[in-house]
C-alpha cells in the first residue's frame, strides 16, 4: 500500500519546499511536483500544510519501573500517543539495576517494546561497573545497535553513577565509539538537602525543587563535560532545566569540545509556581527531575534552543498518576518523580517557538527531529525527507487550533503539565513506516507495527585508540 502526501510544503531542517511525497515499502519513494498516485494508494491533501520529518523524542520512559512503582504508560499507548502529535521514533532508556546484567535489562526492554505501534530504539544505562559491565557495552555496540550510553548522577543509593563509574564507562564508549548521555545532577547534594529539608518539616512537594536547586544541576553538568573532556568523548547532556548547566554546555562548546544538551518542553513552558499549589494532587503531579525552575531560566533555555547551544528537544515522558504520587503524601521524597508530553512537544513548540517568531520552521524541524537524528547516528534515515528515508512524516496544519487537556488527551495518565494551553499549529496526520497511523484526531495504530532502530557507533575501533594515544585533544569522527 502506497500513501501520496499532496499539494503541500516539505519543511526539512534545510529547506522548505513545494512537492508531493510518495511512499511504499515503508520508504519515501519520490518527492516532487504533480507525482502520480499508484493504483490504491492513499492520498493525504496537504494543501496549505506542512510536511516535515516525523518526531523524534530521544529521552522517554515506556514501561519503566522506578521509585516502586511502574509508569502508566506502556510502549504500546506511549508510542500511540507520540503519534497523535507527529512524534514516530522514540530513543527510550533500558536502566538496569546496580548488579543487574545489562545485556539482560536491555533484552528486557526489547521485549516489553514490541508493541510499539512505531520505531524506537535504546539508550542504555551504566549504573554499576565491573568486567561484565564492559563486556557487555561492547556487545551492545557491535551487535546490538546501541550507540549511547546514559549515567544518572543523581538518585544515590539506586542508580546514581559515581565519578569512578562514569570515568570507566566513558573510557569504554570513547574505545567503541558511542557517545556518553548524562543526567546532570549531583546525587550526593540532593540527598543531602532531601534531609535537611525533610529535617526542617518540610515534607510536602514544595520541598522537591528546594532540594534540586540549579547549582546542583550546574556542578554535575559541568563534572561530567570535564571528565568527557579529559577522555576525550562526546557528551550528551539530557534535560538541561537551567541556565547553569546551560552556561556550562556553551563554554565547552566555546572551547571546540563535542558536547550537546537537550531541552524538554515542560522546562521551556512551565515554571516552578507549580510546587506551591496548595493541592497536593497538583503539586505532586510536577515532582519530576530536574525540577521546573523560576521563569529567568526558561528564558535561557530559549536562547540556548535558538543560538544552537541546546540541539534538542524532548519530554523525559514519564507518567505516573495521582494515585502512585500519593506515595509521597508526607514525604516528598517518595513521590514518584516523572511528568507526561509526548504527545504535546511538537505543538507546543510551535506554538511558542515558531509562531512567535523564536523558531525558524525549519529550526523547528532540526530542533524536534533532525538534530537528534545526527547526534544519534540515525541521519537521513530518520529526521529527514528524501528519498530512500524511513516514511515517518508529520502533516502539519499550521492554521488548527488546539486546547490541551487531561480530559481530551491520548496520553496515559490524569494529568497534563500544559492543561488549558491553546496551541495553534498541529499534526493533521501521522505517517509512520509508510503507513497512515493517524489522520485528523483519529489513530489508526497497529500493536506491534513499530520496528527497533540499530544505531551505528561513530567510529571504528582503531580510530577512537589511535585519538586517545596520538592526540592532545581527540576530536570524535563522526562517519
Ligand atoms: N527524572 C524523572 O523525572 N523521571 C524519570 C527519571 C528522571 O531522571
Ligand atoms: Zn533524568
Ligand atoms: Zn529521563
Amino acid at each position: 500500500m502506497s500513501v501520496l502526501i499532496k499539494g503541500g510544503t516539505v519543511v526539512t531542517a534545510d529547506q522548505s519546499v513545494r512537492a508531493d511525497v510518495l511512499c511504499s515499502d515503508g520508504k519515501i519513494q519520490a518527492i516532487g511536483e504533480h507525482l502520480d498516485a499508484p493504483k490504491g494508494a492513499e492520498i493525504i491533501d496537504a494543501g496549505g500544510q506542512f510536511v516535515m520529518p516525523g518526531g523524534i523524542d530521544p529521552h522517554t520512559h515506556m514501561q519503566l519501573p522506578f521509585m516502586g512503582t511502574v509508569t502508566t504508560e506502556d510502549f504500546y499507548s506511549g508510542t500511540a500517543a507520540g503519534v497523535a502529535g507527529g512524534t514516530t521514533t522514540i530513543i527510550d532508556f533500558a536502566i538496569p539495576d546496580p548488579q543487574q546484567r545489562v545485556l539482560d535489562t536491555y533484552m528486557q526492554w526489547r521485549e516489553w517494546a514490541e508493541k510499539s505501534v512505531s520505531d524506537y530504539t535504546f539508550h542504555v544505562a551504566i549504573t554499576w561497573w565491573d568486567d561484565t559491565v564492559s563486556a557487555d557495552m561492547e556487545t551492545l555496540v557491535k551487535k546490538h545497535g546501541v550507540n549511547s550510553f546514559k549515567h544518572f548522577m543523581a538518585y544515590k543509593g539506586a542508580i546514581m553513577a559515581d565519578d569512578e563509574i562514569l570515568v570507566n564507562s566513558f573510557s569504554k564508549a570513547l574505545e567503541l565509539g558511542a557517545i556518553v548521555t548524562c543526567h546532570a545532577e549531583n546525587g550526593e547534594l540532593v540527598s543531602r538537602l532531601q534531609q535537611k529539608i525533610y529535617d526542617m518539616g518540610i515534607t510536602g512537594p514544595e520541598g522537591h525543587p528546594l532540594s534540586r536547586p540549579p547549582e546542583v544541576e550546574g556542578e554535575a553538568a559541568n563534572r561530567a563535560i570535564r571528565i568527557a573532556e579529559v577522555l576525550g568523548v562526546p557528551l550528551y547532556i539530557v534535560h538541561n532545566s537551567c541556565r547553569q548547566s546551560l552556561e556550562a554546555i556553551t563554554r565547552a562548546r566555546g572551547e571546540g569540545q563535542r558536547v550537546f544538551g537537550e531541552v524538554l518542553a515542560g522546562h521551556l513552558l512551565v515554571d516552578d509556581s507549580v510546587y506551591r499549589d496548595p493541592d497536593f494532587d497538583v503539586a505532586a503531579a510536577h515532582v519530576m527531575s530536574p525540577p521546573f525552575r523560576a521563569k529567568e531560566h526558561q528564558e535561557a533555555l530559549w536562547r540556548g534552543l535558538q543560538s544552537g547551544n541546546l540541539q534538542t528537544t524532548a519530554t523525559d515522558h514519564c507518567c505516573f498518576c495521582a494515585e502512585q504520587k500519593a506515595a509521597g503524601k508526607d514525604d516528598f521524597r517518595k513521590i514518584p518523580n516523572g511528568t507526561a508530553g509526548i504527545e504535546n512537544r511538537m505543538e507546543v513548540l510551535w506554538h511558542h517557538g515558531v509562531t512567535t517568531g523564536r523558531l525558524t520552521m525549519n529550526e523547528f524541524v532540526a530542533v524536534t527531529s533532525a538534530n537528534a537524528a545526527k547526534i544519534f547516528n540515525i541521519y537521513p534515515r530518520k529526521g529527514s525527507i528524501s528519498v530512500g528515508a524511513d516514511a515517518d512524516i508529520v502533516v502539519w496544519d499550521p492554521s488548527a487550533t488546539k486546547t490541551i487537556s487531561a480530559k481530551t488527551q491520548k496520553q496515559k495518565v490524569d494529568y497534563n503539565i500544559f492543561e488549558g494551553m491553546t496551541v495553534q499549529g498541529c499534526a493533521s496526520h501521522t505517517v509512520s513506516r509508510g503507513k497512515v497511523v493517524f489522520a485528523d484526531g483519529d489513530l489508526r495504530v497497529e500493536r506491534g507495527a513499530g520496528r527497533y532502530v540499530d544505531r551505528p557507533p561513530f567510529a571504528p575501533f582503531y580510530d577512537a585508540m589511535q585519538r586517545q594515544a596520538g592526540r592532545k585533544k581527540p576530536v570524535a569522527v563522526k562517519r
